[in-house]
């Protein structure tokens, strides 16, 4: 008898912490604004201009689509890469979008997170000193390696050196900027981090041609938006909003013509929310998707706008952030 009450309380207290997971949307409604945590450091990712106030990147302009789906303002909170896991568990915030690489610890109930698709595949290497004729990963061999804290960066640099069998010095630091500030001060041989940082990274440095990114990539580092488990509604609305914005590129919808974009294919009039019911289904409006593109331009318009040849300029074209139809890996599901 006793034994079955323990388990009804039990019971009782699973479903309760269920349910309070549950109301992400109604607790962003009566907000009246969708709270996001972000980069603050790293232009063409998520970057605040200190003097306008401004925050602007790729991940930035993520956290606008979905407040832009659901139909309220959006806050960005700035946060290093060692409180960002934390601010999401405890509720800080609603969704994280901070060049945060899907992982299966993170991704599991070790942390308690589901990663939504992945927005920009990235990849973690190295830049050095042209002068000290490092060319490979192999030379690095007894080199000493800046890096920041709390990353998979950190990881992956221990398991490459332990791989190839070379001897491994490293500085670690909380942040970015102290971190690359060390290497390009001369304290260590090379600075590791995801690739995409690398190129934005040496444009900072003392003299930036005096140094080069090696061409060896060592890690997968997919990064995309990441919300708690335990609200399958929530992560729901994150996931088709992020491909909303693939759909919309691969049929042609820009945030110029989505207003008035006409068409007979029954999958675009889906997603255009004329017929259908796909909002109702995720507890948006029907013109949920609409608004997104209006609000930031389909994933090939969000990519030029932050990562092309006006922002980081990182090559599209032949990489895997191209569209499956030209032979990359941003392919959205069947909008049905
Ligand atoms: N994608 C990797 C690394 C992300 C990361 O936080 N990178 C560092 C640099 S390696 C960063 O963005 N630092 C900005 C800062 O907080 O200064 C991860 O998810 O762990």
């Amino acid at each position: 008898m006793k034994k079955i009450l323990v388990v009804g309380m039990l019971l009782v207290l699973v479903l309760s912490i269920a349910a309070m997971g549950q109301q992400t949307l109604q607790t962003i409604l009566d907000r009246g604004y969708l709270i996001v945590g972000t980069n603050a450091v790293l232009p063409g990712f998520g970057y605040l201009d200190t003097t306008t106030g401004e925050y602007s990147g790729f991940d930035v302009d993520y956290g606008r689509a979905i407040a832009a789906a659901i139909g309220v303002d959006v806050k960005f909170i700035p946060l290093t890469a060692g409180e960002r896991l934390t601010a999401l568990q405890t509720g800080q915030i609603d969704v994280l979008l901070r060049n945060t690489t899907w992982t299966l610890t993170r991704d599991s109930m070790d942390l308690g997170l589901n990663f939504c698709p992945t927005t920009f595949y990235d990849g973690q290497g190295f830049i050095v000193r042209k002068a000290e004729g490092i060319n490979s990963v192999d030379d690095l061999d007894g080199a000493t390696v800046c890096v920041t804290s709390g990353t998979t960066t950190e990881g992956n640099l221990a398991d490459v050196f332990r791989a190839h069998g070379l001897s491994l010095k490293t500085q670690v630091f909380a942040d970015t900027e102290a971190s690359f500030g060390a290497y390009d001060a001369g304290s260590c041989d090379a600075y590791t981090s995801d690739k995409s940082q690398l190129a934005s990274l040496r444009t900072t440095a003392k003299v930036p041609a005096d140094n080069v990114i090696l061409p060896d990539t060592i890690s997968k580092e997919p990064l995309g938006p990441v919300v708690r488990h335990g609200d399958d509604q929530w992560f729901d609305i994150v996931k088709w909003t992020v491909f909303a914005t693939f759909f919309a590129e691969e049929h042609g919808i820009t945030q110029a013509n989505v207003a008035t974009f006409e068409s007979d294919n029954p999958s675009v009039r889906r997603f255009l929310g004329k017929e259908g019911g796909m909002g109702a289904k995720l507890g948006l409006s029907e013109d949920w998707a609409v608004n997104v593109i209006k609000a930031v331009g389909n994933y090939g318009e969000i990519y030029e706008r932050n990562l092309g040849p006006n922002g980081l300029d990182i090559p599209r074209a032949g990489s895997l952030n191209a569209l499956w139809t030209d032979g990359g890996l941003i392919y959205c599901p069947a909008w049905r």
